[in-house]
């Protein structure tokens, strides 16, 4: 579910904000065809400090499952708490997924964005709104919406502290 929401922000994030984790991309994909292999991605990280988990952490986005991964594959894996975090990314995939502009977010809601007709996946997208929703109205809130998002980071400490 976070990372669905990630893979949002990762469409819609400025070229700007996200300048070196183009320049990885960039380095990493020797052979230059927009997206990278597992070969790449060892070749590249490999050697840096923490690049074995970081490895892992990138193929777990490989979403479609192709074995190879897309520019927006890797910066949702790599965007940084203080990008996604920020509000106004953050405002922008809520009302996304808001499609209906009541300020929550269904089940429904939910679907359209990923796809409906897979019934496995509705009920992982199910159960997963089930977690996140803590005052039990089947229906995401903003504030819901957050700690979903804050979930094990800083943002989450700050957030509870804040409660
Ligand atoms: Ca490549
Ligand atoms: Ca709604
Ligand atoms: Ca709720």
């Amino acid at each position: 579910m976070k990372k669905i929401v990630l893979q949002l922000i990762a469409t819609q994030v400025n070229p700007k904000d996200v300048a070196d984790l183009r320049k990885l991309f960039q380095t990493i994909d020797v052979d230059g065809n927009g997206s990278l292999t597992l070969q790449e991605l060892q070749r590249g990280l490999q050697s840096l400090e923490g690049g074995p988990d970081l490895i892992i952490k990138i193929m777990e986005a490989d979403l479609d499952n192709s074995g190879e991964l897309s520019y927006t594959e890797f910066l949702t894996a790599t965007l940084s708490e203080d990008i996604y975090m920020r509000e106004d990314y953050f405002d922008a995939a809520f009302k996304m997924l808001d499609k209906d502009n009541s300020g929550k977010i269904d089940l429904n809601e939910m679907l359209s964005i990923i796809g409906s007709g897979d019934s496995k996946k509705e009920k992982a997208v199910a159960q997963a709104i089930h977690e996140i929703d803590e005052n039990g109205d089947g229906e995401i809130s903003y504030q819901e919406f957050m700690m979903m998002m804050a979930n094990g980071t800083d943002v989450e400490e700050r957030l509870k502290k804040s409660l």
